[in-house]
C-alpha cells in the first residue's frame, strides 16, 4: 500500500506490480486485433478479374465523396499486404478481421467464380498464417457488385439476399480450412440507412419508408440465408455471426430503473436488426409504427433470419442515446444531446466510453449471448506531424484507453467478451468522407503509399503486451 507521503518514484513502481496489472487486466487468452475493409484498402480495383461494385460507381459519381477521391488504389494493400502484415505483428496483435471483396469472387455478383479473387485471400491467408495471425473473415462490407444493383436493383431484391448466400457458400467451402470465424453482414443498419435512405453512401438511395423497411428486411434475410450456407458448406468448426454497429443506448444515470430504461430501448431501437436476428420476430412496436409500410415477408424467412449463430460482433463508435426511465408507453425517453457535447474529428463521434460497456452487457443480457467480439472501435483525428515528423496522437490515445476502461470493466463483471479489433490498422478511404477522416493507428500517405506509426500504435502495443488498459 502506498502511503501518504509516497514519492512519484514509488508510485511509478507501484504501478508495476501485479496487483496493479490484474485490477485493469482482460482476461488470459483475450484476443487483440486490428479491422479493415475491402474497399477501404486494396485499390487494384481493376486487376485480376475484379468487377465493378456500387463503391466503385458512387465515388465515381461527382459531388459523392467529400475530398472528390476515390478508392481505386486506396492504400495498395492488394500489393503491399506482406508489409501490412508486418504492421499488425509490430504490434503483437494476434488476429485481423478483413473483408473479402465479393465483386473480386464474382465478379457479376453470380454465376462463374473467378479464381484470380479468392486467389488474392490465399495469399494473404498464408501470410497471416506464417505470422501467427489469426483471420476473421467479413463476407459483406458495403461493396455489392454493381451487375445485382443493375438486374435486381440490389438490396430492395431479396433475389441479392439469394445471391449473397452463394457467395458466403462458395467462400465458406474454400477458406474454412483456415478461417474458423466468419462474420456475414457489417453493419446493416447503417448500410440501410445511409445507403438507402439518406442517400449519403452507394447505392445512394432515397426510399421510402416501405420500400426501407423492405430493404432492411432483405438485409437481414440474407444475413440468414449466409448463416446456412456457411454451415452447408463450411468445414466443422467454422464459427459464424453478425458484425452490428447496434443503436447504442446508455443510462444517463445509472440507477436500475435507468438501466432497465435503457434494455427496453435497446431492444426496440435495434428492432429490425439484432432483435430481428436473436429472436426471430419484429417488435409489435417494430409493426405498430412500419403499419401499412411494413415489410412483406414469410414465417419461413423469419426461421432463416434467426438461425443460431455462434457470436455477435459488435462495431462501437459513439453513444447514440442516453436514456431515462419514463412514465410513457415505451417506458423510457431519449436525452437529446446538448449542443455543448464534445466531439471528435468527426461531428458524428461523440466519447461517450460507457457504451464500450453497455452495449455489449446488453446484448449479452437481453438475448443470453455468450460470445461477443468487438469487431470495430476508433477514432479520426488530425493527425499531424510535428516538428520532429512523430505524430502524437493524443486525442486518439485518450479516446482508446477510455473505451478500454469500460471494456474492462465489461469484462471484469463477467460479459463475455473474447476479443477487440480496433478500426483501423492504417488510415483508409472513409467512403463519403474520402481521405479526410484518418482512423489508422498507421499514418499513410496516400500519394506514396508510406505507412508511418502514429504515438497511439506504441499504445496499443503497451495495450496487448500487458493484457490491460496502460
Ligand atoms: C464503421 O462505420 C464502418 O464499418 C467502417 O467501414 C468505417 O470506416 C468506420 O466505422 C469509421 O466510420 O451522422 O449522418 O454524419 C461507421 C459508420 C459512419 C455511421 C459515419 C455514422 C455518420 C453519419 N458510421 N456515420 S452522419
Amino acid at each position: 500500500m502506498l502511503s501518504a507521503g509516497s514519492s512519484l518514484a514509488e508510485l511509478d513502481q507501484e504501478n508495476r506490480t501485479q496487483n496493479r496489472t490484474a485490477a485493469s487486466g482482460f482476461p488470459n487468452g483475450f484476443l487483440w486485433g486490428t479491422a479493415t475493409s475491402a474497399y477501404q484498402i486494396e485499390g487494384a480495383v481493376n486487376e485480376d478479374g475484379r468487377g465493378p461494385s456500387i463503391w466503385d460507381r458512387f465515388a465515381h459519381t461527382r459531388g459523392t465523396i467529400s475530398d472528390h477521391c476515390n478508392a481505386d488504389t486506396a492504400t495498395d494493400h492488394y500489393h503491399l499486404y506482406k508489409e501490412d502484415v508486418q504492421l499488425m505483428k509490430a504490434l503483437g496483435a494476434k488476429a485481423y478481421r478483413f473483408s473479402i471483396a465479393w465483386p473480386r469472387v464474382f465478379p457479376e455478383g453470380a454465376g462463374s467464380p473467378n479464381p484470380k479473387g479468392l486467389d488474392f485471400y490465399n495469399r494473404l491467408l498464408d501470410e497471416l498464417s506464417a505470422n501467427g495471425m489469426e483471420p476473421f473473415a467479413t463476407l459483406y462490407h458495403w461493396d455489392l457488385p454493381q451487375t445485382l444493383q443493375d438486374r435486381f436493383g440490389g438490396w430492395t431484391s431479396r433475389d441479392t439476399s439469394k445471391a449473397f448466400a452463394d457467395y458466403a457458400g462458395h467462400v465458406a467451402g474454400r477458406l474454412s480450412d483456415r478461417v474458423k470465424h466468419f462474420f456475414t453482414i457489417n453493419e446493416c443498419s447503417r448500410l440501410v440507412h445511409l445507403g438507402h435512405g439518406l442517400g449519403a453512401d452507394a447505392p445512394g438511395l432515397k426510399l421510402s419508408q416501405s420500400g426501407l423497411n423492405q430493404v432492411r428486411h432483405n438485409v437481414a434475410l440474407g444475413h440468414g440465408l449466409a448463416v446456412q450456407a456457411i454451415r452447408a458448406h463450411g468445414s466443422t468448426g467454422t464459427r459464424v455471426g453478425p458484425a452490428e454497429n447496434a443503436v447504442s443506448c446508455i443510462p444517463a444515470i445509472e440507477t436500475p430503473a435507468n438501466i432497465r430504461a435503457t434494455e427496453m430501448a435497446t431492444r426496440e431501437l435495434n428492432a429490425g436488426y439484432l432483435t430481428l436476428m436473436l429472436e426471430g420476430k419484429y417488435t409489435d412496436a417494430y409493426l405498430a409504427q412500419a403499419g401499412k409500410d411494413a415489410p412483406k415477408y414469410t414465417a419461413e424467412d423469419l426461421r432463416v433470419i434467426s438461425s443460431p449463430i455462434d457470436f455477435v460482433g459488435l462495431n462501437v463508435y459513439t453513444p447514440d442515446h442516453y436514456v431515462i426511465a419514463a412514465d410513457n408507453e415505451r417506458g423510457f425517453t431519449l436525452a437529446p444531446f446538448p449542443a455543448s457535447f464534445p466531439h471528435m474529428k468527426a461531428a458524428w463521434l461523440r466519447p461517450g466510453p460507457e457504451a464500450m460497456y453497455w452495449v455489449p452487457r446488453h446484448v449479452a443480457k437481453l438475448w443470453n449471448v455468450k460470445s461477443i467480439y468487438i469487431t470495430e472501435n476508433g477514432t479520426s483525428g488530425s493527425d499531424q506531424p510535428a516538428a520532429d515528423g512523430t505524430i502524437y496522437d493524443v486525442d486518439r490515445i485518450m479516446y482508446l484507453r477510455n473505451h478500454l476502461t469500460q471494456l474492462q470493466r465489461a469484462t471484469s463483471e463477467g460479459v463475455p467478451v473474447l476479443g477487440y479489433f480496433l478500426w483501423s490498422l492504417m488510415d483508409n478511404f472513409e467512403w463519403s468522407d474520402g481521405f479526410e477522416q484518418r482512423f489508422g493507428l498507421y499514418h499513410v500517405d496516400f500519394a506514396t503509399k508510406r505507412r508511418t506509426p502514429k504515438l497511439s500504435a506504441s499504445f496499443y502495443r503497451e495495450t496487448i503486451a500487458r493484457n490491460a488498459v496502460v
